[in-house]
């Protein structure tokens, strides 16, 4: 099977350009999947805990100077009462990106409706419930970088090729690898 490189070399020194924000440390395991994925696809990012409730003065701090520090997307993770992700839209004109963290109690369709449920004039891209979530903020954050970072939108482009091809290439999920001929 011909392997496609879908890796672009991560330097964490570059000057990030994806602000990666969770309600609590707690977050990090649903979050995690966003940062390997901006890491994989070479996105120069950082990564904050910062809480709404918990330090609502750093949040506005941070979602306000966002964009004079060179950020260009946001992702923002939260469970429960998830006002992090709407609170930083409230503060900054770049897109952000919202994650539903799932909670304990209500498996996170709190948290999912807390972020999507933004009323009109100020938006949140609410994506899917934990790690499928998590995950597909950055490939979006990716898409959106990509139209003006030539080298994130191949970076994307191949990603995609090869999760193409890795379906292709093990159409019997009875086996592992090539596709068999037994019956
Ligand atoms: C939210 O409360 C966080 O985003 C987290 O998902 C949830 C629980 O936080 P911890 O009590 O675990 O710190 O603010």
């Amino acid at each position: 099977m011909r392997t496609v490189s879908t890796s672009l070399p991560y330097n964490p020194r570059m000057k990030p350009l994806v602000g990666l924000i969770m309600g609590s440390r707690s977050d990090w395991e649903t979050l995690e999947f966003a940062a390997q994925t901006l890491e994989h696809l070479g996105i120069p990012h950082e990564v904050r805990v910062i809480s709404a409730h918990r330090t609502p003065d750093l949040l506005f701090e941070y979602a306000s100077s966002a964009e004079s520090r060179g950020l260009e997307v946001l992702i923002a993770g939260a469970g429960g009462a998830a006002h992090l992700p709407g609170m930083a839209a409230a503060k900054t004109a770049l897109p952000v990106l919202g994650v539903p963290v799932e909670s304990k109690t209500l498996k996170g369709v709190d948290s999912l409706l807390s972020i999507v449920q933004m009323p009109a004039g100020v938006p949140v891209g609410t994506l899917a419930i934990g790690k499928a979530g998590a995950t597909n903020a950055a490939l979006l954050a990716a898409a959106i970088l990509g139209a003006k970072h030539p080298e994130i939108r191949l970076a994307l482009k191949r990603f995609r090729a090869a999760q193409t091809e890795k379906v292709l290439a093990s159409p019997d999920p009875r086996h592992d690898g090539e596709a068999s001929d037994k019956p």
